[in-house]
């Protein structure tokens, strides 16, 4: 007769006849905690010590079997007993140990899977060991018996990139050693029973010997080196696999000792940090209301946003319809729609029938009237406020009650244009980045009416389209913009005061950013920050220092990449710097009467990061964002911040924010409009509190 018996909160025993199964039942993810880790253990010595159990069987009840180490425990003080012990004990004990895998094998989950003796996956299993995304390595044997099963090689690739490995190829890699179907505990029996009967071999993986595999070795550490310079942990990893030849417990002590470098590393703590924002960002306010149900999605404007925009909503299986003033430019809005999802297709993310059966789904008209059944319309057009409510009042005597109305503005005021409605409620902002089918971040633009629902449709939404949604309140730029108008007139006045462009996009792509700010205003051509400050000129304040040289380079007509020319020059081979550019520089500074000094890049970073702190404390401050880790979500996803950096807040408590406020008044010397501390830094440093206490 079955008997359960309760360990403690989250691991129980059941005794079958000779078979004794474990279960591990940590909801939302079974993550290796420290009652995991005490459970396993006592249950394991439980029934190594009981006459009558023969073999044990281990599963995980819920969505998934365990997804690795619990991630919050990170950073605090190690609780005994630690994973590599609890996994050593697994594949110590004197009787054989099966285990059954479901859903997500992860990290500390896949290394308590390779220490028992006989891996069983049900269909749809992945395994992985993705630690090197959190900026550490495998800590619990990961790097060792990875290597005995599989070999370096395949160690290698799945441990430096963090992939999630299919069923079919870990079997196939012998990381696994059969599929069944069936569920967690049925599989888990079966196969203990199996393993009584001599049906199976068991055996232990760290018995094994790994072979030294030195071509894979050095194509690893040369591929970690051109990939990932900047990072501390993929190369750690590779000098752990490495370790494999040796028995295992020496192989577990050198892999532990490099596992402790990356935990005392910051850009562990950056990683971590940036794996929460992404899923902080769900936790808004509105959460818990209704969204509503989406089916057809109107979007109005076929340039290269809207366009964007429809693409992404046609891969996640939505019906589109683009709407375009004149059959011309609807013309070239579906062009650039097929356009984007050949590149699907050629990128792999589609195949041809998937392609006819997508473009299927999109439909077009040059009239708005043809949205009436739309459940959500998202405006696309240019940044004209008399267009956008010419736009919405239309809406709004067209679709059908309950519908929802989005503008993709960057910077111009939805309460402004919900007002050209008689639904305020229904309006909200989308904010998409470019190319909208591919960047992660939406913005998700919440104006002084917008209904609990509406919000919740645009979470869902971005949600569906596999994107990251950010809560925004209304303000010039929201939160993104907002903060890159800031710090990117710090570039600016270091431009005019001395240092080069170059110098100051190589020194912040030094530091990890994806590209430097000139070269971003290439790529998404000058003309549209020009047209930008034409629109703010008049409410520019008379104290601020305006820096001419991007206007001066628009006025010749080079807009960045899409003239061929901008700050730099591109076309054939390499691009360097425009010399016109150049010119420009030289004669603005003369113009302003500056003598120009050098800047280390030591300067530069530490300039352009305060301005970027400073702006982020007031979007924080003014509740334009709920909480610092939503600003640094924004950046992070949207505007290239490095990952392992963790985003400009929690860099911010990095630094130490008295050092913050050190910085701001030294520039404050030099220019004081500029150069403010705001008040919530202020108070959080007098308090002696970080921005992370805010995140709650
Ligand atoms: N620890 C703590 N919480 C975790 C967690 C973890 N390992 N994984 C997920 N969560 C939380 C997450 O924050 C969210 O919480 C909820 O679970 C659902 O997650 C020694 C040191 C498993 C593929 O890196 O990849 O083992 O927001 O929204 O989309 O070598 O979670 O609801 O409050 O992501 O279905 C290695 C990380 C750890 C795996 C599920 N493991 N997790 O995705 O749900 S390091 C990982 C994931 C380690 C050892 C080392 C995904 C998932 P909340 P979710 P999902």
């Amino acid at each position: 007769m079955a008997a359960t018996e309760t360990i403690n909160e989250v691991i129980e025993v059941e005794r079958a006849g000779d078979i004794a199964l474990i279960r591990i039942d940590n909801p939302p993810v079974n993550a290796a905690g420290l009652k995991v880790r005490e459970g396993l253990v006592a249950a394991i010595d439980a029934l190594e010590a009981d006459m009558e159990v023969k073999a044990i069987g281990l599963y995980a009840a819920g969505r998934t079997f365990v997804a690795g180490a619990d991630i919050r425990e990170f950073g605090k003080p190690p609780v005994e007993p630690w994973l590599p012990d609890v996994v050593n004990r697994i594949e110590g004990c004197a009787k054989p140990v099966v285990v059954a895998l479901h859903g997500t094998a992860l990290g500390g989950g896949f290394e308590v899977a390779l220490a028992a003796h006989y891996r069983v996956g049900a269909p749809g299993l992945r395994v992985g060991l993705p630690e090197v995304n959190l900026g550490i390595i495998p800590g619990a044997g990961g790097t060792q018996r990875a290597p005995r099963l599989a070999g370096m090689r395949m160690a290698l690739d799945m441990i430096t990139s963090g992939r999630h490995v299919p069923a079919q190829e870990a079997l196939e890699a012998g990381l696994i050693d059969e599929i069944r179907e069936g569920e967690p505990r049925e599989i888990a029996l079966a196969a203990a029973r199996d393993a009584l009967a001599g049906r199976i071999e068991t055996r232990r993986t760290g018995q094994i010997a790994a072979e030294r595999d030195e071509a894979a070795l050095d194509e690893y550490r040369e591929r970690m080196a051109k990939q990932a310079p900047l990072l501390f942990s993929p190369h750690k990893c590779v000098d752990a696999v490495e370790g494999a030849t040796m028995p295992i417990a020496e192989g577990m002590a050198h892999e532990r000792a490099l596992f402790r470098e990356c935990q005392d590393s910051p850009q562990r703590a950056g990683l971590v940090h940036a794996f929460f924002a992404e899923r902080a960002v769900a936790k808004f306010p509105e959460k818990d209301a209704e969204p509503r149900d989406l089916q057809k999605i109107g979007v109005i404007g076929g340039g290269t946003m809207g366009s964007g925009i429809a693409t992404a909503c046609l891969l996640a299986g939505y019906a589109v319809t683009l709407v375009e003033v004149s059959p011309d430019a609807l013309e070239r809005g579906l062009a650039t729609v097929t356009k984007n999802l050949d590149g699907a297709v050629k990128r792999g993310k589609l195949d041809a029938a998937g392609r006819e059966a997508t473009l299927a789904r999109l439909d077009s008209a040059t009239q708005i009237e043809a949205l009436g059944e739309a459940d959500l319309v998202i405006e696309a057009v240019f940044e004209d406020m008399g267009v956008k409510k010419e736009i919405f009042a239309k809406l709004d005597a067209t679709l059908a009650p309950g519908a929802i109305m989005a503008t993709n503005t960057s910077y111009l005021d939805v309460n402004e244009i919900a007002a050209a409605t008689s639904r305020p409620e229904a309006v909200l902002g989308l904010h998409f980045f470019s190319p909208a089918h591919v960047m992660k971040l939406v913005e998700i633009v919440v104006a002084d009416r917008t209904a609990p629902e509406a919000v919740a449709t645009g979470f869902a939404l971005a949600k569906k389209l596999k994107k990251i949604g950010v809560r925004s309140g209304v303000c010039d730029g929201f939160i993104g913009n907002r903060i890159m108008q800031h710090y990117r007139k710090a570039a600016d006045y270091m431009l005019l005061d001395g240092a080069h462009f170059e110098q100051v996009d190589r020194a912040l792509e030094d530091f990890g950013f994806a590209m430097g700010p000139f070269r971003v205003s290439d790529l998404a051509g000058l003309d549209i920050g020009w047209t930008y400050r034409k629109r703010h000129a008049d409410t520019r304040p008379e104290e601020e220092r305006y820096v001419r040289i991007a206007d001066r380079i628009c006025e010749e007509g080079m807009f960045g990449r899409k003239t061929g020319r901008g700050f730099y020059l591109y076309g054939e081979g390499e691009s360097g710097p425009n010399p016109a550019a150049e010119a420009i520089v030289e004669s603005e500074r003369a113009a302003a009467g500056v003598t120009p000094r050098s800047f280390s890049d030591e300067e530069v970073v530490a300039r352009y990061m305060t301005a970027m702190i400073t702006e982020a404390a007031r979007v924080v401050e003014e509740g334009i964002a709920q909480r610092p880790i939503d600003v640094d979500a924004v950046l992070l996803f949207g505007y290239g911040f490095p990952r392992f950096r963790g985003g400009p807040l929690h860099y911010a408590d990095q630094l130490g924010l008295a050092e913050v406020i050190r910085r701001i008044e030294t520039y404050a010397q030099e220019d004081a409009h500029y150069w403010q501390v705001p008040g919530l830094l202020r108070r959080l440093a007098a308090e002696g509190k970080s921005f992370a206490e805010l995140n709650p």
